[in-house]
Parts: structure tokens; sequence; C-alpha cells
């Protein structure tokens, strides 16, 4: 077999084996998000400057529910305030973590403390089971500033 005709048949196998694999990886939960969920921060607002380290951070959420952590109810979910991170992997328990802070008492805003500087807050839902919703719910990111 010369080199020539091994090329052509390897890149049709590699074509072939993509959609395999983009099927096969689950890119959200189990859990239906409600129809139309809308989630915000509803403060600070983007390029906010926040004159003190302790602030409050208002939670946002139109056309679906709060509902504790370990609580099954449809078109429900609990908070997540992603702070200074990326989106986490959408089908899998958040992580709980000085980036990630959970809300499963269903609150719908926090007091939370940043050292000055530059921050990204980000808000994503989650199932009774920490695991994003299908389609996942989250806001826009806000960058902020405390002084
Ligand atoms: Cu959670």
């Amino acid at each position: 077999m010369t080199k020539r005709f091994l090329v052509p048949l390897l890149s049709a196998f590699v074509l072939a084996a993509v959609p395999f694999a983009v099927v096969g990886k689950a890119v959200a939960g189990d859990t239906p998000a409600a129809k139309n969920a809308y989630l915000y921060i509803g403060w600070p607002n983007d390029g906010e400057v926040v004159r003190a380290r302790k602030f409050r951070v208002w939670f946002g959420l139109r056309n679906a529910g709060i509902a504790p952590a370990g609580v099954p109810k449809p078109n429900t979910g609990h908070h997540h305030l992603i702070v200074d991170a990326p989106l986490p992997p959408f089908d899998e328990e958040i992580p709980s973590d000085r980036n990630h802070l959970h809300f499963g008492g269903g609150q719908s805003e926090a007091i939370i403390e940043l050292p000055p500087g530059k921050h990204t807050l980000q808000l994503l839902m989650g199932d009774d089971k920490h695991i994003p919703h299908n389609p996942p719910i989250y806001s826009t990111v806000r960058t902020i500033y405390v002084e």
C-alpha cells in the first residue's frame, strides 16, 4: 500500500469516528430546564466599582423556581455563583470550592468577600444533585472591580 492511498483512508476513518465521540459524551445533566428560564445577576452591574470587600450579590431568575439542594421538583434548581472561573462541565456535579459557591438552601442573594482588584461573577443553576440542567441555565459574566 502506498502512502498516497493510506492518507485518504485514514482521514475517512477519522471523520467516521468523530460523530460517535460527539454523541457519546453528554453535554448536560438529565434534569430538563424550565422553559424560557432566564438567569441574571441583579447586582453588581457589569463594570461596577465595588467600594467594599464584603458586598451583596443579587441573584435574578425568571420563568423558573428555586428549590433547596436535595429536593427534586420540576422546573426548579438552586443557585451557584462562579467567581473568577470559567463555567464548569455541564454533565457533572458543579465543584464546591472558593470559585464555585453553592446556595443549596435556596438563597436568592449572598454576601461575599473578595480581595481588591478585578473579578468575574457568573451564575449557574444546578438541579437537586448540583448538576446543571438540560439545557444549562447560566447568566452572562459580570466583571467587577473591588476597591
Ligand atoms: Cu449546588
